[in-house]
This record gives C-alpha cells, sequence and structure tokens, in this order.
C-alpha cells in the first residue's frame, strides 16, 4: 500500500543516546543492547473507519519519537505498520452508513495519509494491508492447523489453542491474570462465548465466508477473510523479522491484541514475537476514552480544516509522556499555540551557540530517558526564555534544525 510523503530530516551535530523505552512485559525498562545498530519497529495501524483522531495521532507521534530518536543515536531501522482494512468493525460501518467497505477503507486512508503528513510523521518503510495479506494469512493458518496449534470448528472457523505450548509462554506478553485475560478478551473484539472453542479465550484465525461478507480463497481453509491477530503477526514477520526490537501500540492493544500476535508468531516460528512492547497511554475526551462508539472524537483533519496549526497539534500531543493517559481539552491545544508562538518568536532572535548545544544535549537527554517528550519541551521553553542580544543566528540554527529533526516540530 502507498504510505505518505516523508518529512525532510535536517542532519544534527554529534550522536544522542540509545533511548531506553518501558516495556510492558518487562515492566520495566526493555533490555535494549547498548550497541544496538540495527533495530525492527512494528507498530499497529488503524482500522480505517475513524481515522485520524487525537488518540491514534498521539500514538503515531509517540513512535515517531522513538524512529527519530533511533535515527539520531545512529540506529538502522526498518519499520513496518499494517492497516486492518477488513474486520468486523469495519464493516459494521460500512454498512450504517451505506456505504461501500472498501471505499469507506480508502478514503479512511487517504484521511489518515493527509493528517500523517500534516503531523510531520515519518512514514514506514512497509505499509501494509490485511486484504493485500491475504494469500500470506491462508499460508500462516494452514500451518499452525499442520502443528496442531489451530483447530476447525463445524462452520469452517479456524481457532488458535491458546493452550499450544510455546516460549515464553501464552501470557508473557501481558502477565495478566486468567480473569483479566476473560474479561478484556469479551471487552476487546473476542469471542468468549463462541460454542464449540475449546477454550474461550482461542483466538478467530480465519472466518469462513458468510452471506453479504467479504471472502478471499483459503486454499484447504475453505474461502473466508482473516482474523485480526493473525494479519499482524503475518505483516511483521514478513516486512520487519523477528524478533522485532520493539512491537508498539495504544495501551489497548496489550490484550488480547498483542499477547495473541506474539502467541501466533511463536508457534509459527519457534522465535520470539519482540524483544519488547512499548504502549502509549489512552487519549480521552469529556471524561471517557476517545472512540468511535462513544461518539466522542476529536479529529486531526477537523482542526486543521478550521485553521489549526498542526505543529500545535504536535506541541499538544508531545506534552504528554507516551505512557500517561490525558484528557483532551480545547484548553491545552489553546496553550500548545501559546507555547509554540513563543519558540517561533525565539526562533528570529539569536542563541548563544554554546547555549544551543546545552539545549541539544538536554533534549537529547530526556528523549533518551524512556522518550521524555515533555521534558525536552520544557528544554524549549527554558531556550525560549533566554535568547535575547549577543545570540548568532548559527546558535539558532542548531535548536531548529535539532527540533525539527528530534521532535518532529517545525519551527520555521
Ligand atoms: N487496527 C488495529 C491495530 S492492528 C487498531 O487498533 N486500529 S485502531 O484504529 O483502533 O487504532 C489505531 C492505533 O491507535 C492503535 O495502535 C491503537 O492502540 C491506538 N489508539 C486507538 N484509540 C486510542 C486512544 N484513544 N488513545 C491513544 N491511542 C489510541
Ligand atoms: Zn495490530
Amino acid at each position: 500500500m502507498k504510505s505518505w510523503s516523508a518529512p525532510q530530516i535536517p542532519t544534527v551535530s554529534g550522536r544522542g543516546k540509545r533511548p531506553t523505552v518501558f516495556c510492558t512485559s518487562h515492566r520495566g525498562p526493555a533490555e535494549t543492547p547498548r550497541k544496538l545498530k540495527e533495530a525492527r519497529l512494528y507498530v499497529c495501524g488503524i482500522t480505517p473507519y475513524d481515522a485520524t483522531h487525537l488518540g491514534h495521532a498521539a500514538t503515531y507521534v509517540a513512535f515517531d519519537v522513538l524512529l527519530r530518536t533511533w535515527k539520531d543515536a545512529g540506529v538502522d531501522v526498518t519499520y513496518a505498520q499494517n492497516i486492518t482494512d477488513v474486520d468486523d468493525p469495519l464493516l459494521e460501518r460500512a454498512d450504517a452508513l451505506g456505504v461501500d467497505w472498501r471505499e469507506l477503507a480508502e478514503s479512511q486512508i487517504d484521511l489518515f495519509r493527509s493528517d500523517m503528513q500534516h503531523l510531520r510523521v515519518i512514514p514506514p518503510d512497509a505499509y501494509i494491508g490485511a486484504v493485500e495479506s491475504v494469500d500470506r494469512v491462508v499460508d500462516a493458518v494452514t500451518r499452525l492447523l499442520d502443528k496442531r496449534a489451530a483447530y476447525t470448528l463445524e462452520n469452517g472457523d479456524v481457532y488458535y489453542r491458546v493452550a499450544t505450548r510455546i516460549e515464553p509462554p501464552f501470557g508473557s506478553t501481558s502477565r495478566l491474570e486468567r480473569h483479566e485475560m476473560l474479561e478484556l478478551f469479551a471487552e476487546r473484539g473476542g469471542d468468549p462465548e463462541t460454542p464449540g472453542k475449546e477454550d474461550p479465550l482461542d483466538p478467530l484465525l480465519w472466518r469462513s465466508e458468510r452471506p453479504g461478507e467479504p471472502s478471499w480463497d483459503g486454499g484447504r481453509l475453505g474461502p473466508g477473510r482473516p482474523g485480526w491477530h493473525i494479519e499482524c503477526a503475518v505483516i511483521a514477520h514478513d516486512h520487519a523479522g523477528f524478533p522485532l526490537t520493539v512491537q508498539g501500540g495504544g495501551s489497548d492493544l496489550v490484550f488480547p491484541h498483542h499477547e495473541m500476535c506474539a502467541a501466533h508468531a511463536t508457534a509459527l516460528t519457534g522465535e520470539k514475537f519482540a524483544k519488547a512492547y512499548m504502549h502509549v497511554g489512552m487519549v480521552g475526551y469529556e471524561g471517557e476514552k476517545m472512540s468511535k462508539s462513544k461518539g466522542n472524537l476529536v479529529l486531526v483533519s477537523k482542526l486543521v480544516e478550521q485553521g489549526e496549526d498542526p505543529m500545535a497539534i504536535r506541541t499538544l500531543l508531545l506534552s504528554h509522556h507516551y505512557r500517561s493517559d490525558w484528557m483532551y481539552t480545547d484548553g491545552l491545544l489553546a496553550e500548545a499555540r501559546t507555547r509554540l508562538a513563543a519558540w517561533r518568536a525565539a526562533a528570529r532572535n539569536g542563541t548563544d551557540p554554546e547555549a544551543a548545544e546545552a539545549t541539544l544535549r538536554d533534549m537529547r537527554e530526556n528523549l533518551g530517558d524512556d522518550l521524555d517528550a515533555p521534558a525536552a519541551l520544557d528544554d524549549l521553553d527554558e531556550w525560549a526564555d533566554s535568547t535575547n542580544e549577543g545570540g548568532t543566528a548559527e546558535g539558532t540554527q542548531l535548536i531548529v534544525d535539532a527540533v525539527d529533526a528530534l521532535l518532529g516540530i517545525d519551527l520555521r
């Protein structure tokens, strides 16, 4: 699938630190090799039916900062992202709107691309849809059946057996208790009640053809369509490779999605799925998580259409640590706008080159420490307060380039 145009990234003198990131599975800092030279990043992409709200944007901007921090540290990154361009919520939404599901997906992916471009998010190297991966999914599900890691119900639906012995074992990604897993599975797209399943937690791998639903040739599986978790396991395998250095997404994906992706991947290949799992906190609005079902969406495209500067939106997103949950308010966006204006005003003044170097060092230090973007923005506030006569254009140039390269905020 076509992605979007990459923003220019200026080169900045010196090197940043390889960032330590908090890993959900370790419940602490991920074990990142000090000499990490190459990284494989997979970030769960959108289901194209309600793009792009500020929660989505917060997630992709957070991984964009990881990518930028890695690049600044000289790490070579292979980055893949999927698009869940066929799944229940998309089909249901298309039905409700009375439009073709393919048209809905296409228009929402277009919107997402333009939003990512406005927010200066670096595109993945591989941007891959579920639909274009059906053959690979069929192959993977067939192999899981052959390995007895999956079974077929009478109606032709294929399920993964969570009891399959794998190393690391099922449950080591989320480290939840079984009762917590059962609760989340039911809440987040799982079907614990389906009769005939061996374990209520067993997730769907292949949904056999139903009247009125799209389907593809599944070979031995019969016609049908892919389950959600196997889609990401297959795309991550083919386009980034195992073990991923970081598997990422919002915290709503910890269970079941990332647990199941890891289980499928390991059952298929014998390899560990990811060395680290990075999860972004949930953005909410008016007291609840931002989501289509709650009807409380603040869309990036709407804000931009109303004349909002995308760099103010980016500043707003970066002023919250990626792991925190937070509530959007219009006041927060106004604050971000004011801060951005102060930095831009400062960029018109000269900066003492030594002070510029010190600001760059501080920003690199803060981003190296679990991607502390809010602290890096505080460094910019300090810089903006201290620019004045006696400074040079070179000093300012260094800051402007650094803010662009590291934080993706264009102060020009
Ligand atoms: N297609 C799947 C992933 S394979 C999916 O979850 N799509 S999504 O459109 O629902 O979400 C896209 C990304 O945004 C996911 O990483 C998800 O975790 C994240 N996300 C969704 N809602 C929020 C929110 N309110 N705050 C922060 N991140 C969110
Ligand atoms: Zn995913």
